[in-house]
């Protein structure tokens, strides 16, 4: 069980990506806890006004800090070791590692910062951590904390089925995933490789292993440098490298 509590301008946003599918049956079965609050009714006044133009001039605008930390201590009464996150571009880079730490936390703030961004006091006061989905500029945080939301709820004990664990998957071992396939065997003149109906597991087994560590050697060598490789890996890895510089290229 993890909870949530998302403070954002645009809950509504947050709807159907967080009620279908997996994420949606892990709320219905109580595995993960998500409560949505809407920052301006934090705001005082009638008109309830979050932002403001920034000290100093230059356009846009930016959050003002009340309604925000007023946000934040209101999700953290019933539970002050909530560990508070704001989403923005100037964060710590997100990473598989990362995603399984915050899966550690009993509650997660998750903060969406709207305009040019929220009141560096904010900053100070209230926020743990600083996270950024990647680099490149969104129109808001919202995505951002959905992103966080999922990737650390298919983490969280149950919420995926045993048959496609977490710890299987992609980067768990910091390696790219093997090719899938499925029926039918010939797809326009496509077969599927002979090994995986050979009934051969320890072949099959070996045969992914190979075709995972070719993936990432071709498209993200860069994640070779801390993947989990084992003497057999490195062997292979090193006959690929051979393989490569005779047809490049072809996968
Ligand atoms: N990964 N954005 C946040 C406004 C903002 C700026 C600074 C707080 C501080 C983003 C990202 C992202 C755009 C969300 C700017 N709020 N968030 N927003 N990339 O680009 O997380």
């Amino acid at each position: 069980m993890i909870r949530f509590d998302v403070l954002t301008l645009f809950p509504g946003m947050f709807n159907s990506p967080l009620s279908e599918s997996v994420l949606g049956k892990a709320r219905d079965k109580k595995q993960i806890e998500i409560a949505l609050h809407n920052i301006r009714d934090f705001a005082p006044g009638r008109h309830r006004v979050v932002d403001d133009t920034p000290y100093g001039g230059g356009g846009g605008m930016v959050m003002k800090p009340e309604p925000l930390v007023r946000a934040i201590e209101f999700v953290k009464k019933p539970s002050p070791s909530a560990r508070v996150i704001l989403m923005s571009p100037q964060g710590v880079l997100l990473s598989a590692g990362h995603v399984r730490r915050l899966a550690q936390y009993p509650h997660l703030v998750l903060v969406c910062g709207r305009y040019e961004g929220v009141d560096e006091r904010v900053r100070l006061e209230v926020v743990d951590e600083e996270i950024s989905i990647g680099d490149y500029v969104l129109t808001g945080g919202e995505l951002a904390a959905m992103v966080i939301i999922d990737a650390v709820s298919r983490q969280i004990r149950g919420v995926l089925g045993h048959e496609n664990a977490a710890h299987e998957d992609s980067f768990s071992d910091g390696l790219l995933e093997y090719p899938h396939y499925t029926k039918p065997r010939n797809f326009r003149g496509l077969r599927i490789p002979e090994v995986l109906i050979s009934g051969n597991h320890r072949e099959i087994k070996r045969w992914r292993r190979k075709e995972s560590i070719r993936r990432t050697w071709l498209r993200r060598p860069d994640l070779l440098e801390r993947a989990a490789l084992s003497d057999e890996d490195c062997k292979t890895l090193d006959e690929l490298k051979r393989e490569g510089e005779s047809c490049r290229g072809v996968v």
